[in-house]
């Protein structure tokens, strides 16, 4: 999970794409580039404990799982967060007094969005959205955002986070609306969590909010089951990890969940997903477990891979939350909360932030 190979410090150049006057983007010249992918894995996967940093699951197909995981019955968070949403619309307009533009960390379908676009388009007379994502999903989106709410300007980024957060910072908007759902944050260790409320915090002034989903500590049965899926959704999304490194890089990984993979004479699949509950650091790990010893050629990097059975590659952490550790977590980073809202199980949490001053 470590960030080393990332370059938040370069400078970062922008194309400004106009598609009507209403809606723009920019796109960062510098995004996630195929040279960044072989570095990246080249470095991740020799690690004496091998990881691939879950930045990379978020592919158009992958994407597209991902929002196939949110539809379904055991993966509660998309669900219980838009019903929370939908239930504090009143509360949460009594907490903007004056007109606020809304930035969003990692938009995505932009579901959840249209709950609190429509309390600023109903309040406002017109709407400045700011959508930061690396994907380009966020066209598909944006676009039909401006189609459904007539006095909405769009101006999206297409970049990583931290650096869309220096755009930002840059445009010195007035009354910020920051929001950052889905427990995204839960893909962060603490420590880095911690860096990256540090740089909300630092774009907020006086009269901004902040808005954050998290998904809480609950029994350990519903937490692995929202991660082990009955129709095997989360384990393809998983596995498409290797897929993409066999595309991109020329590997062989072998997938038998993926047919169009081009095989060798394997008649069984060779991975499998791993996902479970880690009590004491209040997290869901996942990893591929390499069902058998093996050698994986992977030709983009010049590499053969060397796998013990048994052995895990690390994909992804998402980590699990309670009050008393939001509200530690809000104090250390400078942030107050407002307002915590959850749902009647107290699965979810959304919570509003000002700065602390
Ligand atoms: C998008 C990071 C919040 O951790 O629940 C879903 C990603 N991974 N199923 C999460 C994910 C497996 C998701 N986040």
């Amino acid at each position: 999970m470590t960030q080393i190979l990332s370059k938040p410090h370069l400078k970062q150049k922008y194309t400004k794409i106009t598609i009507t006057p209403r809606l723009c983007y920019f796109r960062s010249e510098n995004p996630e580039n195929q040279s960044d992918f072989a570095t990246e894995i080249s470095y991740s996967i020799t690690r004496k404990n091998k990881f691939i940093h879950p930045k990379f699951f978020y592919d158009e197909t992958g994407s597209k799982l991902f929002e196939e995981i949110c539809m379904l019955q055991e993966y509660y968070l998309t669900r219980t967060e838009l019903e929370i949403l939908q239930s504090i619309k009143l509360d949460m307009a009594n907490h903007l007094s004056g007109d606020y533009a809304l930035i969003e960390l990692g938009s995505g379908s932009a579901t959840k969005t249209r709950t609190l676009l429509e309390i600023l388009t109903q309040k406002q007379e017109s709407v400045e959205y700011y959508p930061i994502d690396i994907s380009e999903i966020l066209k598909e989106s944006s676009e039909n955002l401006q189609r459904d709410y007539d006095n909405l300007n769009i101006t999206g980024i297409i970049d990583q986070y931290e650096t869309g957060l220096k755009f930002i910072k840059k445009l010195n908007i007035q009354n910020q609306l920051i929001v950052f759902l889905g427990s995204s944050l839960g893909n962060f260790k603490p420590e880095e969590s911690m860096k990256f409320l540090k740089k909300i915090r630092g774009i907020m002034k006086e009269n901004d909010l902040f808005l954050l989903g998290l998904d809480l500590v609950k029994d350990t049965k519903i937490l692995e089951k929202a991660y082990n899926d009955s129709k095997g959704v989360t384990s393809k999304f998983n596995l498409n990890l290797l897929k993409r490194i066999n595309d991109e890089l020329a590997a062989n990984f072998y997938l038998d969940k993926f047919e169009h993979v081009a095989l060798f004479n394997n008649d069984l699949d060779k991975f499998e997903h791993v996902a479970l509950f880690n009590n004491e650091e209040k997290r869901i790990e996942m990893y591929l477990r390499s069902k058998e010893k093996q050698e994986v050629l992977i030709s983009g990097i010049n590499l053969v891979l060397k796998l013990e059975k048994d052995e895990l590659i690390h994909t992804e952490y998402s980590y699990k939350y309670t009050v008393s550790g939001i509200n530690d977590m809000a104090e250390k980073a400078g942030l107050k909360p407002v307002k915590i809202w959850h749902d009647k199980n107290n699965y979810f949490a959304l919570v509003l932030f000002s700065i602390k001053n």
